[in-house]
């Protein structure tokens, strides 16, 4: 019987896998954990500080955990207002779940990297799979020292760890924090509450993007898949969709018509800037059958009737 620990479950994609996990495994099976306890939660909560690899240890013999998904990190905006801190939270933590995972047999990891990792270098229209790595962000340097520690523990020990680079995660169900794709959640709440929004990308900058149920369908398959399916033991490209901030705003004009947007870039446009338009995730597609569900049109439907129903709830029941 598996056990999982989701090590950084009060993040964006964290809040929303424990629930899949939870659904798939069960309530009990599945020990959350994160720095701060949340203030509602149902299902095994353990506070934890992943720097501490005697603190991961501890959780995984307590509750003979089997599965590890390592979600914590640092994002790329707001990592780079201090680099050492990202680069020692980033990396520390990835390390500690590693080595304890190896010496205490866990079975499976997750860890996901991002497009981040990707630079200048890559070719930033269908970015391939196998592409020269130079990140501008200390968290993308980050994920791509992460990617080769992961490659290294499977090639040296055998260690069944899965990783996949996430483009941008759009979500109703929690925000995002720090990061410069954050705009394309924002601007629905603004949206939806009947305010313009300010975008601090260009109207025209272009960034893969995926719609959070195709993000953790695609992590959960990935971990479903047989280990001998597995060709990627860096990290796994992975694609969605891909929009500008004018074409995520056309899209809401459907619902809104009067809903304006403007434009003011600001740091964040240059991180933008470094990163891919578009994901080429065939191998994702080979080796483990990966498909988006989700396009523009089916993902602003899915939003709005989601956050409608959050901000105007309360409002119904009176
Ligand atoms: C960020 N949302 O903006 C994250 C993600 C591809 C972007 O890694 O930093």
């Amino acid at each position: 019987m598996d056990t999982i620990l989701v090590i950084g479950a009060g993040g964006q994609i964290g809040t929303v896998l424990v629930q899949a996990l939870q659904q798939k495994f069960g309530l009990n099976r599945v020990v959350a954990s994160d720095l701060k306890t949340p203030q509602v939660f149902s299902g095994i909560f353990e506070t934890l500080d992943a720097t501490k690899a005697e603190a991961i240890t501890a959780l995984v013999r307590r509750y003979e955990v089997t599965q590890i998904y390592h979600l914590a990190a640092i994002l790329s905006a707001s990592g780079e207002a201090n680099p050492i801190r990202t680069w020692e939270l980033n990396m520390q933590t990835v390390l500690n779940v590693l080595e304890v995972a190896r010496v205490e047999k866990v079975s499976k990891v997750f860890i996901p990297s991002s497009i981040a990792v990707f630079g200048p270098s890559a070719n930033p229209v269908n970015t391939p799979q196998q592409s020269f790595l130079d990140p501008t962000t200390v968290y993308g340097i980050s994920k791509v020292a992460a990617e080769n520690w992961m490659q290294y523990y499977y090639t040296k020990y055998n260690l069944d760890v899965r990783s996949i680079r996430y483009p941008g995660v759009i979500s109703y169900q929690s925000m995002p924090g720090g990061g410069t794709t954050d705009y394309a959640v924002d601007i629905y709440h603004k949206a939806v509450q009947g305010q313009d929004y300010e975008c601090f990308l260009s109207e025209d900058t272009r960034l893969p993007m995926i719609y959070m149920d195709d993000a953790i369908r695609a992590t959960l398959e990935l971990m479903e898949a047989d280990a001998d399916q597995i060709t990627v033991r860096n990290s796994y490209n992975l694609a969605g969709l891909s929009f500008t901030p004018a074409e995520v705003a056309a899209a809401i004009q459907h619902f809104f018509p009067t809903f304006q947007t403007t434009y003011k870039p600001d740091f964040r446009q240059q991180i933008a800037n470094s990163w891919p338009q578009s994901i080429d995730d065939s191998a994702a597609r080979r080796d483990w059958g990966w498909k988006p569900a989700y396009d523009l049109t089916r993902m602003t439907e899915d939003m709005i009737h989601h956050l409608d129903h959050q901000y105007h709830a309360d409002l119904t029941q009176v």
